[in-house]
């Protein structure tokens, strides 16, 4: 078996791949790993779904993670969270909920595996995908998080090849977002999605492509602040919640807005790990293990206020 420490060091792919198949083999009654679909240099999207048969339909909670290769720590975190979702079956230490009677969960770790081979081989600062597109020449990438189908191409995001926001010629231009909007669509009863980036320490709601007040934004700013206050308890650090485009910037074309807006799905967040600044993306990993400890009591605080509401 693997033995690559997660929680202190940042894996390449291929140990994040095994870590994955590992933990999978290891809790093959809880764990099935699929593939929902192929990153544009042919490599595999995992799909990690963990379930508990309890003989009852749940609810489903989609979780993804490393759509910006250099945001390093939302991988580290997609891993914690899958560990801590079978360690105890999903009955942790601080959770009242029994997470795995409550939920099945899916889970798209590594939403860009191009982007975060390219982060570990070349460029450790790289954020795109490493899509070859018509009429960019030698210039490649598409902005994940800009290429979804809501308010596309609009603002906080560029028309242009070499522009970190480049939005792609269409929405799910991309190969990764079209797989992972498949997979999520093809998902019965999804309540919650999740979105992990970094940095900035921030739980952002819905809206990120327009200032405009969400329905359901005091619902989501409560059960934003509680999650923040159980991170809190944690680790002492403060996590700043709200709507995206109202405190950090607008952005048409992501994720968590897709599934709030065209795909109707009321409980919708990004999460911005640490740090909140210095040195960006390159968090330390002698502070993986306190990202994923902070962050899982407030994803707890999240799946316990999302199952009675
Ligand atoms: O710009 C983004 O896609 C996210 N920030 S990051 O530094 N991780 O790139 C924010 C996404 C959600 N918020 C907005 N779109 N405003
Ligand atoms: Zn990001």
């Amino acid at each position: 078996p693997l033995n690559f420490d997660y929680r202190n060091n940042y894996p390449t792919l291929d140990q994040a791949y095994l870590l994955i198949d590992d933990l999978a083999s290891k809790y093959s009654d809880l764990i099935t790993v699929t593939t929902l679909g192929y990153s544009h240099q042919g490599r595999a999207l995992k799909q990690v779904k963990i379930s508990k048969n309890t003989g009852t339909s749940k609810p489903a909670i989609w979780i993804e993670a490393t759509t910006h290769a250099r945001e390093w720590v939302s991988l580290s975190v997609a891993l914690g969270i899958m560990h801590n979702l079978v360690n105890a079956h999903g009955n942790t230490e601080k959770a009242s909920l029994d997470l795995l009677a409550a939920f099945d969960w899916y889970i798209n770790p590594i939403h860009n595996p191009d982007g975060y081979v390219y982060t570990h081989t070349t460029d450790r600062l790289w954020r795109k995908n490493r899509q070859i597109i018509s009429g960019c020449g030698s210039i490649v990438g598409v902005d994940l998080n800009r290429n979804w189908d809501v308010n596309h191409g609009g603002t906080g995001s560029s028309a242009s090849c070499s522009s970190d926001t480049f939005h792609g010629g269409s929405p799910f231009s991309a190969p990764e977002t079209a797989a992972l909007k498949a997979a999520v669509e093809a998902t019965p009863n999804v309540k919650a999605f999740f979105s992990f980036h970094s940095y900035s320490q921030l739980i952002l709601l819905p809206y990120a492509y327009t200032t405009a007040t969400a329905p359901n934004y005091n619902v989501l700013k409560t059960m934003g602040d509680n999650a923040a206050n159980a991170l809190y308890e944690v680790s002492k650090r403060r996590f700043t919640v709200g709507a995206a485009a109202q405190i950090l910037y607008a952005a048409s074309g992501g994720a968590y807005d897709y599934f709030y807006v065209s795909r109707g799905i009321q409980y919708s967040f990004t999460y911005e790990l640490r740090p909140s600044g210095l040195p960006y993306f390159e968090l330390p990993a002698r502070e993986i293990a306190a990202a994923i400890d902070e962050t899982w009591a407030s994803f707890v605080s999240f799946a316990e206020q999302i199952a009675v509401a």
